[in-house]
């Protein structure tokens, strides 16, 4: 049984266009508008932080906190669209400047996991399980300001209350080696999930891997969901595409390097990644250099490289790659790959 993608995507990947050195660029478009223009995309599932569902959580009592989100769960409803998951942003409020979880001071932490199990409170009103922890400011910029063994047990200590607090929530840890912290703590698969296995439900925690984070640490991202595939900890991706180890640029997927995108295409689709009801997420910028009218293109030609890959994936002939493989051709093997991407 081959598997048939749903893929999804966050409202944030529907931008004006401003980065750390310049302005907006495009008009805004209000949640509403953006929800709208998922099915025509070609999209299922919403990606989501907490305060996109419920902005100004902070001010909001709990019974204020599952009303509004119920309002947002019926908005999805009203499109044909489902939940993916929920990420508590945790990298924005003055609490979370030196960390959230990690944080020097035991207030701030306080705040990262109630913060956290807010959002999972939000994830439970739009009726999905899956909680992704980017764990964007855990880590240092100065190596002596935290102890990385005392950071890691933070985390288990913060993830465990999250665990408890809801029995059937999954938490998809999503690794990232630097920016906006110059080190993080969990910057790769396999930190990601060496840490679930700390925890006190390890089959509850996994990972989401971003094609961009696994090539900022210097891994290839297909071997990267390789490696939780067969641990079972595959729980979401973030596909996009990354020139080099510089700031993390959310290219759409495939621009940079078709082959890469290829073997994260490939490796999905020969383990059946999909077939519990895992989403095919991507995590992608518009270019700033695109108008407002042609502002949703990234998201639409990701789909489009991926299912086009998946074709390639699907119509090589196996027999004869078997037989390279015997015959340790790999010179061959190589031709036989290049030409199928060039439609040869
Ligand atoms: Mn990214």
């Amino acid at each position: 049984m081959q598997t048939t993608f749903r893929f999804s995507f966050g409202p944030w990947n529907i931008h004006e266009g401003a980065d750390p050195f310049g302005p907006p660029v495009r008009d805004s478009m209000s949640f509403a508008q953006k929800l709208k223009l998922f099915k025509p995309l070609g999209f299922d599932g919403v990606q989501f932080h907490d305060d996109d569902a419920v902005p100004d959580l902070n001010d909001l009592d709990s019974t204020a906190l599952a009303k509004k989100a119920k309002e947002v769960k019926s908005m999805l409803d009203g499109e044909g669209l489902v939940a993916e998951f929920v990420a508590p942003r945790l990298w924005e409020d003055p609490r979370t400047i030196d960390g959230g979880y990690t944080a020097n001071d035991p207030a701030c932490r306080t705040y990262a996991i109630e913060r956290s199990l807010r959002a999972i409170d939000i994830a439970h009103a739009l009726d999905t399980k899956l909680i992704v922890l980017w764990l964007a400011r855990e880590g240092t910029y100065v190596r002596e300001s935290k102890d990385s063994k005392r950071s890691t047990e933070y985390l288990v200590e913060a993830i465990n209350r999250m665990l408890a607090h809801d029995s059937s929530i999954r938490i998809a840890i999503e690794p990232k080696p630097n920016e906006p912290v110059d080190q993080a703590y969990i910057p790769t698969t396999g930190h990601a999930i060496a840490l679930g296995h700390l925890c006190s439900d390890p089959a509850r925690v996994g990972v989401n891997i971003e094609s961009a984070h696994a090539i900022l640490a210097g891994l290839d991202p297909s071997d990267e969901m390789g490696f939780a595939l067969a641990h079972k900890k595959l729980f979401s991706v973030h596909l996009n595409d990354q020139n080099g180890i510089k700031f993390d640029a959310d290219r759409s997927f495939g621009s940079i390097d078709l082959r890469r995108a290829f073997n994260q295409v490939r490796i999905l689709d020969r383990h059946a990644y999909g077939s519990s009801g895992e989403f095919v997420g991507l995590d992608i910028k518009a270019m700033r250099t695109q108008k407002f009218d042609v502002s949703t293109k990234h998201l639409s030609n990701s789909r489009t490289v991926f299912l086009n890959l998946l074709e390639v994936s699907r119509g090589l002939d196996q027999k004869a790659i078997d037989a390279l493989i015997a015959a340790r051709d790999y010179e061959e093997l190589d031709l036989l790959i290049i030409n199928a991407l060039m439609g040869k």
